[in-house]
């Protein structure tokens, strides 16, 4: 057997990699969420969380979005908060709904921090 169904998963995930984010797109993909519909994007790029401090009222949803080519989590010095690994172009989403200052970091760089601040 060749492994023709991986090449094509590969061409797959390739083909729907935007390469750019738009942020005057109307109509964003389902799920992506962003500052005007109710949900803050964190973009991750270059080892660093950006914007480094978010600050957001109570009942909002943060997704992350990995932006660079190697794998990065999302884990909260509590623990409350752990992501899988996120690959490239992969997202996760937090809703945090009690105020307070969530400091985070990536597990596999620690030296990667950042944080949230719900008011
Ligand atoms: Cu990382």
């Amino acid at each position: 057997m060749r492994e023709i169904l991986c090449s094509i998963g590969i061409s797959i995930f390739m083909s729907v990699n935007p390469g750019s984010y738009s942020s005057s797109d109307k109509n964003p993909p389902s799920g992506s969420g962003d500052q005007s519909n109710n949900g803050y994007i964190v973009k991750i790029d270059n080892f660093s969380f950006s914007p480094a401090t978010l600050n957001i009222p109570a009942g909002t949803r943060v997704t992350w979005l990995n932006q660079d080519d190697v794998p990065h989590t999302v884990v909260s010095m509590d623990k409350r908060i752990v992501s899988p690994p996120l690959d490239t172009d992969d997202r996760f989403s937090y809703e945090f709904s009690a105020p307070g200052t969530y400091s985070y970091y990536c597990s596999i760089h620690p030296h990667m921090t950042a944080k949230v601040i719900v008011k």
